[in-house]
């Protein structure tokens, strides 16, 4: 594995939209118990029925730690499954891993964006996170693939979408926030998407979703479907706190043309009724100083935006919640020639996230 000292956009490559072929998922295992209840075993379970569901389709590969590596070898005995020893600091890799990006030729490569939890020291989620950091590195040597490295800029995956040709869409809340990028001002913020990504129209959304533990990843609010289409979050309850951010979110979709100079269309995907932990969930969890404290007062940030699109399906949470079969039914009219499964995310949620902060698709 070499480290590349130019650019994407400079070599020509560019980041593929979820939706174009994909060779495999990557994931994690999920260990820590300081933001996992009881010691991650129902994380680990919830875990495992995503991998499972994906492997029904496709290559997954999931690294693990030393200490967890026989366990998850025996819960995941799927000819589809690869485990890997691959130490993290926690299970995200989404945000983790690598951004992989593609040529015309068909090269494959590999963004090690700089990860400091979500944050750093003002307001990060743990620390330390180096061996979070570097995740993408390892997954680039493993595959053999050339790779990107941005010192001096942090980003985490869950923080962009983009449609392929040419559009990324994110959020102020997190990208521009002064705990990620401080040093750079929103137009140099800019030219790092642009020259790592190679997209030429930037669409900012000034918020993602209450409470999202990520300030604000896109992945959780708002994603394409295909060019020119997008899916949001939605809420018609006016006493909702999202109620305000779907809606300005909305007005800035209205308003915006993407690269192709397409005006976008809208799905509105209605959020799960509001989820919160019980208290019995939160005791589950170690309380360490520097970690994310839990509380059933904290309303979890849920959301069926936060699905994967692999190559034949989408892999979806559901909640438990009559909202559910409406989403079902939504992703179904919207991805009409995909599989829609859905894989139970409460425990994923309860983490601070779901199936697709857990997981990073790796082009053909
Ligand atoms: O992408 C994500 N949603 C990661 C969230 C990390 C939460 C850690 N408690």
């Amino acid at each position: 594995m070499s480290q590349t000292l130019s650019t994407p956009a400079a070599d020509g490559f560019r980041m593929p939209a979820e939706w174009e072929p994909q060779q495999q998922i990557w994931m994690l295992w999920p260990e820590r118990p300081d933001n996992w209840r009881f010691g991650a075993k129902p994380a680990q379970a919830a875990f495992c029925q995503v991998a499972l569901a994906i492997a029904d389709y496709q290559q997954v590969s999931i690294g693990v730690s030393a200490a967890q590596y026989d366990n998850a070898l025996a819960r995941l005995s799927h000819a589809n499954i690869r485990v890997l020893e691959l130490s993290s600091d926690d299970a995200w890799m989404r945000d983790t891993g690598p951004t992989f990006v593609i040529n015309a030729a068909g090269a494959v490569r590999g963004i090690d964006w700089a990860f400091n939890a979500w944050g750093g020291l003002q307001g990060g989620l743990y620390w330390p996170w180096q061996r979070d950091d570097q995740v993408a590195r390892k997954v680039l040597a493993i595959e053999h693939l050339p790779r990107y490295r941005t010192d001096d800029f942090i980003l985490e995956g869950g923080a962009i979408h983009v449609d392929g040709e040419g559009t990324l869409l994110t959020t102020a809340e997190c990208l521009l926030n002064n705990n990620r990028n401080s040093h750079l001002s929103p137009a140099e913020v800019e030219q790092y998407l642009r020259d790592y990504l190679n997209v030429s129209t930037i669409i900012w959304l000034p918020e993602g979703l209450y409470n999202d533990e990520t300030d604000g990843h896109i992945d959780n609010f708002c994603c394409f479907a295909r060019p020119g289409e997008v899916i949001l979050a939605w809420t018609d309850d006016t006493s909702d706190h999202n109620y305000a951010r779907c809606r300005t979110a909305l007005a800035v979709l209205n308003s915006s043309t993407d690269a192709q100079g397409r005006q976008l269309k809208v799905h509105k995907m209605p959020l799960p009724s509001p989820i919160y932990a019980t208290k019995q969930e939160c005791d589950g969890v170690d309380i360490v100083l520097g970690s994310q404290p839990r509380s059933p007062d904290i309303r979890l940030a849920g959301s069926y935006i936060n699905f994967l699109i692999i190559n034949c399906a989408i892999i979806a949470p559901s909640f438990n919640d009559p909202m559910d079969t409406i989403a079902k039914s939504i992703l179904h009219e919207i991805f009409p020639d995909r599989e829609i499964v859905m894989v139970p995310g409460r425990e994923i949620l309860l983490g601070g996230g779901n199936i697709h902060c857990i997981t990073q698709q790796q082009p053909k």
